[in-house]
């Protein structure tokens, strides 16, 4: 249905130059804190010591790696530089290869269906304030500009400013908001929302939804409701489970995730707010933990603040200008 072929912003030359950039900056302070003090112990002349190998255990902790990740780091360096662990730039690469390991299971971006199955429901999920309502706007305009029609659920409907923020993201973008009056059935309005995304033909359908504490089992039962009414409105669609996490939770971030997990099935992660935290280690913890996909990251408040999660570009950003 939409024929458009010509060459999106994202791919040119420039436009990728911008996005690792905008990466760097993003992990700056998680890469000064895992590899300042490390980076100072390649420069001397003994290199790989207890004293390295304590820094960095130290550090992965502290950027909140957590204690599997870290382990499994320390006990598999070693034999990683046996025989050349007198220059810096081994260190380097053993210790990239050893985390790229860990996040190339969770690289799979999240593909639209064919045309076939539509609308193609994004449900956000998530505690309260970690960027759900944010990352919508950027991820609707990331889709747009792939060529894909948009539309927007309030499904926030405890929160009063709720649906004035969704529509403003909604304006940004020039997209359809179909929002209902505070305090209405959130349920109600996704099922609203999918038979207007369905009646104009709408390839996408992004869902809004309140704050709730996964502690909250009564907050976690209606997200469940909304759940079964997308399978409710046609068994066939597979909705994405988008749960949002602020990079700088730290690992309260995995208990966020069984739960909801445990709740909605959550079939992607949005790791936003990397920019605002130097404990960006927790995308490894996830990601060994977990195994659920990581989608995107959130690297600022602007619409464009968005990457598609690539655990390539990832683990370059947090290295560059190492070594
Ligand atoms: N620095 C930074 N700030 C972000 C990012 N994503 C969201 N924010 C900010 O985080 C704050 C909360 O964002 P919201 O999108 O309202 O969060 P929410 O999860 O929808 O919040 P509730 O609906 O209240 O649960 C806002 O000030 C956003 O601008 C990000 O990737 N980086
Ligand atoms: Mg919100």
């Amino acid at each position: 249905m939409f024929g458009f072929k010509s060459k999106q912003p994202a791919e040119t030359e420039s436009g990728k130059d911008r996005l690792i950039n905008q990466l760097k900056l993003g992990l700056k302070r998680t890469h000064a804190l895992l590899l300042t003090d490390v980076g100072d112990l390649l420069q001397g002349t003994r290199l790989v010591d207890q004293s390295f190998m304590d820094t960095l255990e130290d550090h992965l902790l502290l950027a909140d790696f957590g204690v599997t990740v870290t382990q499994s780091i320390m006990d598999a360096l070693p034999a990683r530089i046996e025989g050349k662990a007198d220059q810096a730039a081994t260190v380097y690469q053993a210790l990239r290869d050893l985390l790229h390991e860990i996040l190339v299971p969770v690289d799979q971006p999240l593909k639209v269906p064919p045309a076939a199955s539509r609308p193609f429901v994004i449900l956000m999920a998530g505690v309260n304030g970690v960027g759900k309502t944010t990352s919508i706007g950027k991820i609707a305009n990331h889709f747009i500009r792939q060529g894909h029609s948009v539309m927007l659920a309030a499904g926030d409907t405890f929160r009063a400013a709720a649906v004035e923020q969704l529509q403003k993201w909604g304006s940004k973008n020039n997209v359809p908001v179909i929002a209902q009056h505070s305090g209405a059935d959130s349920a109600a309005v996704i099922y609203d929302a999918l038979q207007s995304a369905r009646a104009r033909n709408v390839d996408i359908l992004i869902a809004d939804t309140a704050g709730r504490l996964h502690t909250q089992g009564n907050l976690m039962d209606e997200l469940k409701k909304i759940r079964r009414v997308i399978t409710k409105f046609d068994p066939a669609l597979e909705p994405e489970c988008l749960l949002v996490l602020d990079a700088g939770t730290g690992q309260n971030a995995l208990m966020q995730t069984r739960q909801f997990n445990e709740a909605i099935g959550v079939t992607g992660i949005m790791l936003a707010k990397l920019d605002g935290t130097a404990k960006g280690g927790i995308i490894f913890a996830l990601a060994r933990e977990t195994g659920i996909p990581i989608r995107f990251i959130g690297v600022g408040e602007q619409l464009d603040d968005l990457q598609v999660f690539n655990s390539n570009d990832f683990l370059n950003a947090l290295f560059a200008n190492s070594a």
